[in-house]
């Protein structure tokens, strides 16, 4: 699904479009096997080994994603050794495509696979499935062991009236069906600006996109297993498992509170712009909790616990997903009790038209582009500047399609002369705050930047 309306990136061929200051961070086959050899044959082809044999049964999808790869079948697959570049792959350093995922959606990591959306491919208003981002925070359920015919979530825990178990099907008939677009923006997106360096995926921009759910509300379905009066919170867990192969231990298991696990827009998703959900977002069913960071959004999901008090799954604690609740100096240690829980996700915007390193001719108008959004708020104006904030031009914006869907927003600017420019965006949500120009408070663990996006452009 690409935008609607107006194409984008084709009206403006009259532009000459080129890059300058891209560096697109691919991980080669060779670096992946190096890693992981087992972990690279399951993630290129979906392939797991025999345990004991370390060779044999190779699943028909695995042997069909290699075909592809090859150019025709493997007669002896059944043979390939585990964990082995095929050779006439070998001779390259290609960068590996994940399953599903388009070719130029930038992979920070393999294990687990994190990959973000280079910002002008979010061009489109709503993120196409096959661009839209990836953060696992351990392995998935492999995608031959997901049946949605017979998948099954599960509501329990201390403040549910009862335990109840409904399979896909069920939830699809039972309850009301809804689509509502929502974007999605992973807590630690613009992570790889902090100084000092906060550990973890260094995202640069595109741990975002939005894209249009249709799922059942929660809410329906915690009343329909009723709850009880002490309940504050709900926690959730999915089918994916902890990178280290422990199986009694949880990759991530978040949640939110009552109040907002009970707004009409947060729903148990199984599609994403009409089509069954992308692997790696979660098939066959998660969570989209709207506005808040998207580690709430639980993937792959099969139970869902009712608590009486703060979910304590992997996670919620230590200085996971938290911030200094008081503004620290950059560098800080922070004591864990002094940390508090992200709730709504702070306001940004992106420029998805142009791309940066942008060139035009002198006298030319730049059209520009791109989507905001503001948490549990908003965005209320947005605007541009290509003097590095000294003055702000305002731009055309619309309202949300639903609550916590980004908005999209459009401008034209014009250059003085021939030169190198940068053009900064900036929006500002209903509460009246803006987004500031460099960076905002630092913070342990990287979270919540949302500095103004830039491009680059060169006036010729
Ligand atoms: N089961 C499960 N749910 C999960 C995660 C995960 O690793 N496992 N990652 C979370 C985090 S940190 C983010 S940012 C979003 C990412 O969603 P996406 O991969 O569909 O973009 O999923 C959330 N839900
Ligand atoms: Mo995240």
């Amino acid at each position: 699904m690409r935008a609607t309306g107006d194409a984008p990136i084709r009206t403006f061929t009259p532009l000459h479009l080129y890059t300058f200051t891209q560096s697109h961070m691919k991980i080669g086959i060779h670096k992946l096997y190096s890693k992981g050899p087992q972990e690279a044959d399951r993630l290129l082809w979906g392939r797991t080994a025999h345990p004991m044999t370390r060779r044999g049964f190779l699943q028909k999808s695995a042997l069909a994603a290699m075909s592809l790869a090859l150019g025709s079948e493997m007669v002896f697959a059944e043979h390939f050794p585990e964990g082995m570049i095929p050779a006439a792959l070998a001779h390259t350093d290609e960068p590996f495509q994940l399953p599903g995922k388009h070719p130029e959606l930038v992979v920070l990591n393999d294990r687990p696979v994190n990959a973000e959306t280079p910002a002008h491919l979010l061009d489109p208003k709503l993120t196409p499935a096959d661009l839209f981002f990836v953060r696992n925070n351990g392995i998935p359920p492999e995608m031959e062991a997901i049946n949605p015919d017979t998948w099954t979530l599960t509501i329990e825990g201390e403040s549910a009236r009862q335990k109840k178990t409904y399979t896909l099907p069920e939830l699809k008939r039972r309850f009301e069906n809804v689509t509502l677009q929502m974007a999605l923006e992973c807590g630690g997106n613009g992570r790889k600006e902090f100084n000092p360096p906060a550990k973890g995926n260094q995202w640069s921009v595109g741990a975002v996109g939005c894209a249009a759910w249709t799922g059942v509300r929660l809410r329906d379905v915690l009343q329909d297993t009723g709850l009880k009066s002490d309940a504050v919170y709900i926690g959730y867990y999915g089918k994916d498992t902890h990178a280290s192969g422990d199986p009694g231990k949880e990759p991530i298991s978040r949640g939110v509170p009552l109040a907002k696990a009970m707004e009409p827009e947060t729903l148990l998703a199984w599609s994403l712009n009409g089509e069954p959900l992308p692997w790696l977002n979660g098939y066959p069913l998660r969570l989209v909790v709207g506005g808040w960071p998207a580690s709430c959004s639980g993937k792959w999901l099969e139970r869902i616990v009712i608590r009486n008090k703060v979910h304590d799954g992997e996670k919620m604690g230590g200085q996971s997903y938290r911030v200094p609740c008081n503004p620290v100096a950059p560098g800080a240690k922070v004591a864990d009790e002094d940390m508090c829980i992200i709730e709504s996700m702070p306001v940004k915007s992106l420029i998805t038209y142009p791309r940066t390193g942008a060139m035009i001719r002198e006298g030319q108008q730049l059209p520009l582009r791109g989507h905001a959004w503001a948490g549990d708020l908003e965005v209320k104006e947005m605007h541009v500047s290509i003097d590095f904030g000294m003055s702000w031009q305002p731009c055309r914006l619309e309202r949300p399609a639903n609550r916590f869907a980004w908005q999209h927003w459009q401008a034209e600017v014009s250059f003085p002369k021939k030169g190198y420019y940068e053009v900064w965006a900036r929006a500002t949500d209903t509460g009246g705050k803006m987004q500031p120009m460099l960076l905002p408070g630092w913070n342990p663990k990287g979270y919540l930047n949302n500095a103004c996006h830039r491009v680059a452009v060169k006036v010729v």
